[in-house]
């Protein structure tokens, strides 16, 4: 299979605690590659965009405020399958049902705080890109 890209978010909740370093090292250890990153600190309203899929949903104010609440690292991982790969390393949403050896089993606080985000689809993996990279910044 060619390489795919997928977009992901290292959480306020993760960047807090110090473990950028710690995640990322689990996206190299499954054979994803950082081609893109930066930390950022979103405005809720940028948030806000970003989630806006979810706006009906109850827990979307609180989503916003959180993910606004202090600085993201936001990156793009290249590699075979990167979008299946890298929901596989993030583990299941709700960290009470991750599994062992996840990013969510092992660091996530709850089913808000959760540390990471990862595209879930093609479609959706090049709109993500594409709100917070420019193609300058995307390195192959
Ligand atoms: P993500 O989009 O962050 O990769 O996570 P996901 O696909 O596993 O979860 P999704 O259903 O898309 O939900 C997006 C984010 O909203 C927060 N959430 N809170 N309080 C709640 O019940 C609840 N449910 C979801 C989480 O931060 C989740 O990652
Ligand atoms: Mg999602």
């Amino acid at each position: 299979m060619a390489l795919e890209r997928t977009f992901s978010i290292i959480k306020p909740d993760a960047t807090k605690r110090n473990l950028t370093g710690a995640i990322t090292a689990k996206f190299e250890e499954a054979g994803l590659r950082v081609v893109a990153s930066k930390r950022i600190h979103l405005t809720k309203a940028q948030a806000g965009v970003f989630y806006a899929v979810h706006k009906e949903r109850p827990f979307y104010d609180e989503l916003c405020e959180f993910m606004s609440s202090e600085p993201i690292v936001v990156q793009v991982l290249e590699g075979e399958n990167a979008i299946a790969k890298n929901r596989e390393v993030m583990g299941a949403t709700n960290p009470a049902e991750a599994a062992d050896g996840t990013i969510r089993k092992e660091f996530a606080l709850s089913i808000g705080e959760n540390s990471v985000h990862g595209s879930d689809a093609p479609e959706t993996a090049k709109e993500e890109i594409a709100y917070f990279f420019s193609g300058l910044e995307l390195v192959g």
